[in-house]
């Protein structure tokens, strides 16, 4: 399509809009506050570079797939974060775990590392960033290799990765104050056991005692927020989770931390996008993963499916998007990685204009007057309305291809970068 045909047939959608009452031009410049965190841990299948070479992946995550072309080093990394942060619209974030510090080639461990491991990643991040958020890595790690962290039976081991917590924390502070945005360090521990435990309290006694350790330090909230994330099993963790939904449910309400939702960690029938409304009236903010679960795995590429689009409209209808952290955590190896990310963060961006796109005062008002039958008449209407138009037009605006003229760019990239290493 040419420029011309792209802002014709943005023309036709604004007109189509503007008689529901939307505003396409309002939807855009809000669109455009509206930050991702964007997972570095796509970009080398979770390996991160504490180790030469990567490390073996644990903590009953797997990266599936041996697509060529993986980042090797943090250069590399980085590299293709800015190749696929060209072809997403707007101004993201860039989540990164702990163990994608940069230590120079020396080891450092979990229990001493510094902001000054992460200034590199700071440096690079300005000008490209709305900024970054954090996580302690709480796997791929001998003290982790029985499958406990925080909860361990062992004081010595709950005491070093009390003090990766700690440190963390004081990393994301930094993050925060240095880019002039909230970082959010979000806490995920593996912990679990493979077959029935004989005692589900004790360990989570524990845990909750190691968290409140984490968390003594109070760090401003404009620069950092907690946030803890739970979930439903891991591969080789299948009985009992000690971070269940209701613990961290629980621990993030009584503590007043945020929840952070992954899509992809609960019963396959239960849906994250029934949740947001109940976590936000009780939890002072929200963190989200935003996922896709496909039987055992919670971690495929994100879709614009159905959920994605529930998930984008509850955010959206909450009126409240300030105290809304998406986060995107998926990893796939079979495919090209570059291009799993911006799949999958267009589809994140794509499916939050949708929701903005959507006359929500008319649709609470036919509910209030127990009109359901318009309400469903409208729901089915607004699916086919030219909404592609405007997205279209957003990424023309924004700079970035339109429609799949992105994976012409990706192709290259593979043929120039990817197929080199
Ligand atoms: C694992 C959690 C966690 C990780 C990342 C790498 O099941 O979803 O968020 O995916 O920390
Ligand atoms: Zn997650």
């Amino acid at each position: 399509m040419s420029k011309e045909q792209v802002e014709q047939a943005y023309q036709i959608a604004k007109e189509k809009y503007a008689e529901i009452g939307i505003d396409t031009e309002a939807v855009m410049a809000g669109l455009q506050k509206i930050p991702v965190s964007m997972h570095c841990w796509q970009g080398d299948d979770v390996g991160g570079y504490e180790n030469v070479g990567g490390s073996e992946l644990s903590g009953g995550i797997q990266a599936t797939g041996n697509y060529p072309g993986k980042a090797r080093d943090i250069g590399e990394l980085r590299g293709d974060i800015e190749k696929a942060l060209s072809l997403i619209p707007g101004t993201h974030r860039l989540n990164l775990h702990a163990c994608y510090l940069d230590n120079g080639g020396t080891f450092v461990d979990r229990d001493e590392i510094e902001p000054k491991h992460f200034q590199s990643w700071i440096d690079w991040g300005k000008g490209k960033l709305h900024g970054m958020d954090f996580n302690p890595t709480y796997f791929s790690h001998a003290k982790a290799d029985d499958g406990f962290t925080l909860s361990h039976t062992d004081q010595g081991i709950r005491d070093f990765w009390i003090e990766h917590g700690k440190r963390c924390r004081t990393i994301g502070a930094e993050m925060g104050k240095q880019f002039g945005t909230t970082t959010v360090t979000n806490f995920w521990m593996p912990d679990s056991y493979k077959d029935t435990p004989a005692d589900r309290v004790s360990p989570r006694v524990r845990m909750a005692d190691s968290l409140d350790k984490c968390f003594a330090e109070k760090i401003d909230p404009k620069l950092h927020l907690d946030a803890v994330e739970s979930k439903l099993f891991g591969i080789g963790g299948e009985s009992y989770t000690v971070g269940s939904h209701e613990f961290y449910m629980g621990y993030a309400v009584s503590r007043q931390k945020l929840l952070c939702l992954d899509a992809g960690h609960y019963h396959p029938t239960e849906m994250i996008s029934e949740k947001i409304s109940s976590i936000m009236m009780f939890c002072p903010e929200l963190l989200l993963h935003v996922s896709r679960p496909v039987r055992w795995d919670s971690d495929h590429v994100v879709c614009f499916d159905d959920e994605l689009q529930q998930i984008a409209k509850e955010l959206i209808r909450s009126g409240q998007m300030e105290k809304v952290h998406i986060g995107l955590d998926f990893f796939d190896a079979s495919i090209n990685r570059v291009a799993a990310w911006v799949i999958g963060t267009r589809n994140m961006v794509k499916a939050l204009m949708f929701a903005m796109l959507e006359p929500i005062e008319e649709l609470r008002q036919a509910e209030l007057n127990m009109n359901f039958t318009k309400r469903l008449v409208m729901f089915e209407e607004l699916k086919t309305m030219p909404w592609a138009a405007v997205w279209d037009y957003y990424c023309m605006k924004q700079n970035v291809p339109v429609g799949i003229k992105w994976f012409s760019e990706i192709v290259q990239y593979e043929k120039d970068v990817l197929s080199k290493r």
